[in-house]
């Protein structure tokens, strides 16, 4: 399980895998941090795709947990699958529920597509303010259940942005086995 998890330093949106995950906001009509850079270097046909599912989809906004998928634009990867993490403090302590659900199903997603490789970013620990520990130990613990399910995925990549974030994950990883 563990063993199809990777590790990396650096850009998530350099990431040549099959999908990139994106952590978006309510909107999908883009942001900062990692929805930022991604919307800069995809190009505008995913904030297109985007639009056509907040119109035929999700006219109120994608709701926290939720995932979807679109074209990566002129990306390396082929897919990305937008999530919403939650704002911490913000969902009276559903917070951990919330963000398991953004990689449980962005990883669904993915089967369906009969995608091998994913890559995420630390969903919600930027903007939204989760603390990295905490999130560490649920992205953990969601991902080794995700994986002992039957499912496409060969390859997870957690890509971090810094060393100290990534530093913060090793220290607090619930992996087991
Ligand atoms: N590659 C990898 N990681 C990155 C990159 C990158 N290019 N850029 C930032 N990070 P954030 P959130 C790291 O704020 O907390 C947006 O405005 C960053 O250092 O991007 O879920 C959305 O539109 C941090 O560790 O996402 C929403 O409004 C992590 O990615 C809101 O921010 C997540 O930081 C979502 O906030």
């Amino acid at each position: 399980m563990a063993g199809r998890i990777r590790l990396y330093l650096g850009d998530l949106t350099e990431q040549a895998v099959d999908a990139i995950v994106n952590a978006a906001n309510a909107s999908l009509l883009g942001g900062g941090g990692v929805d930022g850079a991604i919307h800069r270097r995809g190009g505008p046909a995913i904030l297109e795709a985007c639009r056509q599912i907040r119109r035929t989809r999700w006219p109120e906004g994608l709701p926290t947990g939720e995932a979807v998928i679109t074209i990566a634009g002129q990306l390396t990867a082929g897919f990305v699958i937008h999530t919403v993490g939650p704002i911490y403090g913000e969902h009276g302590g559903k917070e951990a529920q919330l963000l398991a659900n953004c990689y449980r199903n962005a990883l669904l997603l993915a089967n369906q597509h009969a995608l091998a490789s994913i890559a995420f970013p630390a969903i919600s620990t930027g903007v939204y303010g989760y603390p990295a520990n905490e999130a560490a130990e649920i992205v953990s613990q969601t991902l080794q259940e995700s994986l002992q399910r039957d499912t496409s995925i060969s390859e997870v990549r957690l890509v971090f942005f810094a060393q100290h974030d990534l530093d913060t994950f090793l220290q607090h990883q619930k992996f087991t086995g």
